[in-house]
């Protein structure tokens, strides 16, 4: 099976010396703006991924006030910390897209987390591109088209491996199906940090 049009694969991308660096960059971000736990809209059932954000804007998610960007930590109430000057660099170099990315989401993965199949749209421009950055133990992701009921195509990413998600797989539902423990030895702690940049905003 073909992967989805708009879908690009850059296995190994980051060589381990570039990882490394990356990691110690968000060791940084990771003091000034520590992971939270987020909760489902409604009935603020707890995500198995904590999270924590940088760069202008940050997806955040509670019972409450359910999915959204926004410019402080849901805990600190401060700013998010400004994205690391690599991570911009990955992003001018595969992104294609003349602005550079408002937020980036950082998925922590220990233990049994996971994230189940969905559709990112919170975002208000579809037309930028979503980028991947994975750090860590190996994950099986799986990816579809735009109906729940697609067929799906499963891919192990690899620490240093980035996606890019463009055109129909933008809008592809999509998840993490399983972290294959002690794959990597990247992070100390174990488990995995995935890194998402995204446009949020309209136009540039
Ligand atoms: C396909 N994160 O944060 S990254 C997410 O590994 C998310 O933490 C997963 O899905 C993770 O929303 C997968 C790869 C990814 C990111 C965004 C996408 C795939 C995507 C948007 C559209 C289609
Ligand atoms: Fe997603």
């Amino acid at each position: 099976m073909p992967y989805p049009e708009g879908f690009g694969y850059f296995e190994g991308y980051l060589s381990p010396i570039e990882q490394a660096a990356l990691l110690s960059a968000l060791r940084d971000v990771l003091a000034e703006a520590p992971p939270f736990v987020p909760t489902m809209p409604k009935t603020g059932k707890p995500m198995s991924v904590v999270m924590s954000n940088c760069g202008p804007l940050g997806w955040v998610t509670d019972k409450e006030r359910g999915y959204r960007y926004q410019a402080a930590h849901p805990v600190t109430g401060r700013p998010w910390p400004a994205m690391p000057p690599a991570l911009l660099a990955i992003w001018a170099d595969l992104a294609g897209f003349a602005h550079p990315p408002e937020a980036c989401l950082i998925n922590i993965y220990a233990g049994k987390a996971k994230m189940g199949q969905h559709v990112d749209r919170d975002e208000k421009d579809f037309s930028a591109p979503v980028l991947s950055v994975s750090l860590g133990d190996d994950a099986v992701f799986a990816i579809g088209g735009t109906a729940r009921t697609d067929p799906r195509q499963r891919v192990t990413l690899r620490s240093g491996d980035v996606m890019l998600l463009s055109g129909k797989s933008r809008l592809a539902y999509h998840g993490i199906d399983r972290v294959l423990r002690g794959t990597s030895n990247l992070l100390a702690e174990g488990g995995r940090i995935n890194l998402t940049l995204r446009r949020v905003t309209k136009g540039g």
